[in-house]
């Protein structure tokens, strides 16, 4: 799963990433203009592996992971330019996007269109990505009508006027600047857009940097839209804290009154936001969260472990986060009874210990 961090020129992307990151890539207008991606897996902040962990004493502790992509280079006016084809594929290849907007005043930092307005950059950026979605189904359209043409009546030609169709309500959506993700679209539908990666599509994390204050969001931005997240941080700070000792951070959070950075329910909220969900495995060697989609049932997240656990599959055994931790151990949940055993078909929930049980 990969998100990209997107937003204009010295919006502070970059600043963003390196408090995801821990890292100290330069920030500052230098790269702006330039394409540029920089890809890093980062951990899942999860307060329940700590407490797992604290119980188990495993000899390794594993966080769910989300990769985050920091991509320099977009900007106004770039869709009628024709945006770099390089840029459009890469964004494509996203699974949902973090827009990163500047709220924050600093007279030493240029901005782009020449004032602070977060509202206003939202729109620009969204318009580059409305009008670049436009045009790829408009090519569509055109093939469509094409094949229209030469298709013979029965199947082909239905199958090429549902497509159609579909293309068209997703024509006058974008038409009237109403992004796709707004959109009822049924699954099969979806499928069947996969393959054009369309930006509009992607579920988005709006991140207004507020800078000195910490101010709600909504101080900034009005913006309502299905698939969509909401959130402000203080960017700099967070990546000051980012790049403390653990120690010296905590000092420095308890001084500044912070009782969670930001920043990690920022990536839970990014997490969730593309469909994803935690289960547990626990035990002396290992602690570990391992991700599924919401919705998975037992045998898909037996896979996400291990091809053979999904195979052998026999059965899960199955306990809730707040159950393990009430008993202490899995055997003590299992003479309290509030350890379950479920089939292939269990749909697994977000904190779910699940141990497998395979013939492999
Ligand atoms: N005052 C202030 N400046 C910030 C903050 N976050 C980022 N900046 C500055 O804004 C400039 C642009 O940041 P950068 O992360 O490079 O933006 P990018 O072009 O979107 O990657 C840099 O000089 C940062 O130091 C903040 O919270 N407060
Ligand atoms: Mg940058």
């Amino acid at each position: 799963m990969e998100l990209g961090i997107i937003g204009l020129p010295n919006s502070s992307k970059t600043t963003i990433f390196n408090a995801l990151t821990r890292g100290d890539r330069p920030t500052s207008a230098t790269s702006s203009g330039k394409l540029e991606f920089h890809t890093a897996v980062v951990d899942v902040p999860d307060p329940r592996v700590d407490a797992l962990s604290a119980l188990f004493k495993p000899r390794k502790t594993l966080y769910a992971k989300v990769t985050y992509t920091d991509i320099a280079g977009l900007d106004t006016g770039m869709a009628q330019k024709g945006l770099s084809g390089q840029l459009r594929h890469r964004l494509s290849q996203m699974d949902a996007f973090i827009h990163v907007l500047r709220a924050f005043e600093d007279a030493s930092v240029s901005h782009p269109l020449g004032s602070i307005n977060p509202q206003r950059d939202l729109e620009v950026l969204d318009q580059e990505m409305l009008l670049l979605d436009l045009l790829a189904v408009q090519g569509r359209l055109e093939r469509i009508a094409e094949s229209i043409k030469r298709a013979k009546k029965g199947e082909e030609r239905q199958t090429l006027e549902l497509e159609q169709a579909l293309f068209e309500r997703l024509h006058d959506a974008l038409e009237a600047e109403t992004p796709l993700r707004d959109l009822e679209i049924s699954e099969e539908e979806l499928n069947g857009l996969r393959g054009f990666g369309f930006l509009t599509l992607k579920p988005m994390l709006v991140l207004v940097n507020t800078g000195e204050e910490r101010v709600a969001p909504e101080r900034f931005v009005a913006y309502d839209h299905r698939h969509t997240v909401i959130m402000s941080l203080q960017g700099k700070l967070e990546m000051e804290i980012a790049q403390l000792e653990p120690e010296e951070a905590t000092v420095f959070m308890e001084e500044f009154d912070i009782a969670e950075p930001a920043l990690n329910r920022m990536i839970q909220a990014s997490y969730q936001l593309v469909g994803l969900q935690s289960f547990f495995t626990v035990g002396e060697d290992e602690v570990r969260a391992w991700t599924v989609r919401q919705g998975a049932a037992a045998v898909e997240a037996a896979g996400a472990i291990h091809s053979d656990l999904a195979k052998g599959f026999i059965r899960a055994e199955v306990v809730t986060y707040d159950d393990l931790i009430a008993a202490g151990s899995m055997a003590e949940a299992k003479k309290a009874a509030t350890l379950r055993l479920e089939g292939k078909d269990y749909l697994v929930k977000d904190g779910d210990i699940l141990h497998v049980r395979s013939s492999l």
